[in-house]
């Protein structure tokens, strides 16, 4: 594992968040739940919030910061909005959890299953990683075969068999895949993203042997890379002709890049498709759906398993109910892009009257700052980047109270709270921070 950087000077204090770090450090692995939060990749003192409030959260030393991480994609709506609040009250009052079915669950899954083109049926779980793990199971189990294809620099979760090549942490941290994988991972093929010369030799070397391909259809998890023009039709097209199944993984853009998701904005149909974050309203929630001859083998319909005593949780649908019927509401997706665009050109200027050389990749209200002058098209690209310039950005910006992911290989998310307001500050601080990270 990468030596941690040493602790930039940090302008702001940080004396409790380095004291909770110290104590976390004894009790907790690395001192996190999950390892793009220890601030590895950047170096310093990972912040430990105690509140967030709309576009900002605030330390426990009591610096404010603008949040374009927002819980790493579900706070659509901002840090804490009312409508979500106050489902979250009443729920509270009536119970919250019990391991039995609610008229909510139903509400919910016919919300999901009325927006998203591809499901029919949805089940609900606690994660994303138990949506891509629960959908790679069901696919072996309908097409009978064993191998799954997916691609560099996407992440899917910390599932066994998908943890091969993947982005987010494990890029972050530039691990290889990680140690204590079952055997079955060999039956996981990884190949590049975007490049459809790969996708079909992979198909012609492995005939009849592949039972689904997996992706994000827009990459997040290697910082924001868009699909090629045509290339998402393609997945579709291969996967068809060979009998494979095609899963999206649309738990970062699934109600974020439309009320459908990535695949009613570029009208293309997988056969499963996994969410979380959004559709959870920021509590811990996951789900898997798709066409109804293939989610009818679930157990207790058909023979696969998967169970949860928290799946469908009172308390994670009512915040997810609260969520997309705020985000159904007209023009939602447009507002959000204008104002990303916004912070887009902002940034692409600041850089540029710095003479920085950076790529901003950006679709609906995800963006990233890449630190190169190459294209970031896949993965391989994605590599290109010098991540000790953006950790001294990340910094720069931090220091002026703007909070981006502590990882060049992740995605900025802007909420419906950020203002114009907002947008200026954080564009003031990115002009002094470009300088700084030169
Ligand atoms: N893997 C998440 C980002 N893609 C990070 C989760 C977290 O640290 O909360």
């Amino acid at each position: 594992m990468p030596e941690k950087k040493s602790a930039p000077n940090a302008k702001l204090p940080t004396k409790r968040s380095a004291g909770l770090f110290a104590r976390a450090l004894k009790r907790i692995p690395g001192g996190v739940n999950s390892p793009v939060r220890a601030f590895r990749s950047v170096g310093g003192t990972p912040r430990f919030i105690q509140s967030g409030k709309g576009c900002r959260v605030t330390d426990v030393d009591g610096n404010a910061y603008i949040d374009y991480v927002g819980s790493w994609g579900p706070l659509i709506l901002g840090h804490c909005p009312a409508p979500v609040r106050a489902a979250l009250r009443r729920q509270i009052e009536l119970g919250t959890s019990y391991g039995a079915s609610t008229e909510n669950e139903v509400v919910l899954a016919e919300m999901v299953a009325s927006a998203v083109p591809s499901i029919d049926k949805v089940r609900l779980v606690n994660s994303g990683t138990e949506a891509t793990m629960s959908a790679v199971r069901l696919a072996r189990a309908f097409t009978g075969r064993n191998k799954v294809v997916k691609f560099d620099g996407c992440y899917h979760g910390h599932v066994d068999s998908l943890l091969v090549k993947a982005g987010s942490g494990v890029a972050t941290l530039g691990l290889p895949d990680s140690p204590g994988l079952a055997a079955d991972c060999a039956a996981t093929l990884s190949i590049p993203y975007n490049d459809e010369a790969a996708l079909q030799q992979v198909f012609e070397m492995n005939k009849g042997e592949i039972a689904a391909v997996i992706v994000e259809p827009v990459p997040g998890n290697m910082g924001a890379v868009l699909p090629a023009k045509g290339y998402l039709k393609a997945l579709r097209e291969v996967t068809r002709d060979q009998g494979a199944l095609l899963i999206f993984d649309e738990v970062i853009t699934g109600f974020r890049l439309s009320y459908g998701g990535a695949q009613k904005l570029f009208g293309v149909k997988p056969d499963l498709t996994c969410l979380g974050k959004v559709i959870g309203g920021g509590l811990p929630v996951g789900a898997y759906g798709g066409r109804r001859d293939i989610m009818q083998m679930v157990a207790p319909e058909g023979p696969v398993y998967q169970a949860g005593t928290l799946s469908g949780n009172p308390l994670a649908v009512a915040a997810g109910i609260a969520a997309l019927t705020a985000l159904a509401k007209p023009d939602v997706y447009r507002r959000l892009g204008e104002m990303t665009a916004l912070v887009v050109e902002g940034l692409r200027k600041a850089a540029a009257d710095a003479g920085v050389d950076v790529v901003v990749n950006t679709l609906g209200s995800m963006f990233t700052v890449f630190f190169t002058a190459t294209p970031v098209t896949d993965f391989q690209s994605a590599k290109t980047c010098d991540t000790a310039r953006y950790a001294r950005f990340f910094h720069a910006l931090l220091d002026r109270g703007v909070y981006f992911p502590p990882s060049q290989f992740e995605t900025c998310f802007l909420s419906l709270a950020h203002t114009k307001g907002d947008i200026r500050a954080t564009l003031a601080a990115a002009r002094e921070a470009f300088a700084a990270a030169k």
